[in-house]
């Protein structure tokens, strides 16, 4: 492709009288916002270790009371973007969020939806417009934008989850906003589920939230599923199951994607390169996350991000079974018409 002219090349004088009139000339940047081929990301493959995270975030349980942080969160911040802009990559926030026995996260909602991966420990719980929703390890419990929701914890153990959040288109397009306060009445205990086993309490009038019927997705279920698919001789691929929202079939959020996948000892799954960043949390089991020419060795509870195109695999090196939560950019990207997935080379 032609080397395009630069600023420099431009007089002094001219480049001067642009910016007066607060223009600027397109060519020396054209092919910064256009490079060929494919985007050049600011997200770099990162991994965050929970063994490094874990300690850190017991440390601020203790410097940091819950009146003080509303959300004790550490912040799992990819250095392509500054960490200080608290991105996992374009589109997807990430953090470790700890709560304590007796603690309470208080009740607001927000205009960025999010989603809590369980990590570790018993006894807390999430209400979402009024659903407890227990939170046991491996579930994935839904907050989506614009529900009230908040954290309790009727444990004795310290309670880590993941949280997932579309915070940085959010907040890029100008729209994250929050309010605080809402007061919620339980309305349902425990579950979460109201369409977990395909039928919802009838009612003759139009339903609370149709568009979100579930709130927590048991890892106990998913896991039985991904189960299923491994005895299932016709089944082809990946052994991978996707966050869905039953009542439309759709992803179960509109900005980011969730899946979960399978790989049994030694194996290896080669995934395509795609147009969008992903995130790999393990959920159980050990994983080698080849990106490129860089390597992760992933445990239990360890998380990774990688950019869009990236050439990955995923391999089990252990000799058990290994369970990965993956979160992925699909689900705004088809919206917009930009997704794509390329051969591997
Ligand atoms: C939030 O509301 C939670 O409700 C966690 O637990 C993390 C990060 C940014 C903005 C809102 C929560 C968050 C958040």
């Amino acid at each position: 492709m032609e080397q395009l002219a630069t600023l420099e090349d431009l007089p002094k004088e001219y480049v001067q009288d642009l910016t007066q009139s607060n223009l600027v000339p397109l060519w020396p940047s054209l092919r910064n916002v256009l490079p060929p081929q494919k985007p050049t990301p600011q997200t770099i493959a990162t991994a965050w270790y929970f063994k490094e995270i874990k300690p850190l975030l017991l440390e601020a349980g203790e410097l940091t009371p819950i009146e003080k942080a509303e959300r004790r969160v550490l912040v799992l911040a990819n250095p392509g973007h500054g960490l200080e802009n608290m991105k996992a990559s374009s589109v997807m926030y990430l953090g470790m969020q700890l709560l304590l026995p007796k603690e309470c996260a208080p009740s607001h909602r927000h205009t960025p939806n999010a989603v809590r991966m369980i990590v570790e420990g018993e006894g807390a719980y999430t209400t979402v417009e009024g659903q407890k929703c227990l939170m046991e390890h491996g579930d994935l419990i839904l907050t989506p934008s614009g529900l009230w929701h908040e954290h309790g914890h009727d444990g004795d153990e310290p309670v880590i989850w993941l949280d997932v959040l579309d915070l940085p288109l959010v907040y890029y397009m100008e729209a994250s906003y929050v309010q605080p306060g809402g007061l919620q009445k339980v309305t349902s205990a425990g579950h979460g589920h109201r369409y977990g086993a395909g039928v919802v309490p009838t009612r003759h009038f139009v339903r609370e939230n149709p568009s979100y019927p579930l709130m927590r997705y048991s890892w106990k279920e998913t896991q039985k599923v991904l189960h299923a698919l491994a005895a299932d001789e016709h089944h082809e691929g990946p052994l991978e199951v996707t966050y869905i929202n039953p009542e439309t079939g759709e992803d179960c959020q509109k900005i980011i994607g969730y899946s979960a996948l399978m790989l049994h000892p030694q194996e290896t799954v080669q995934l395509q390169p795609r147009s969008c960043a992903q995130v790999f949390h393990v959920i159980d089991g050990q994983v080698q996350v080849k990106v490129d020419d860089q390597n992760f060795n992933l445990a239990k509870a360890d998380t990774a991000c990688v950019p869009c195109f990236a050439q990955i695999d995923l391999i089990n090196t252990s000799d058990q079974p290994c369970y990965v939560f993956v979160a992925d950019e699909s689900p705004v990207q088809k919206k917009l018409g930009v997704y794509s997935v390329r051969e591997r080379n």
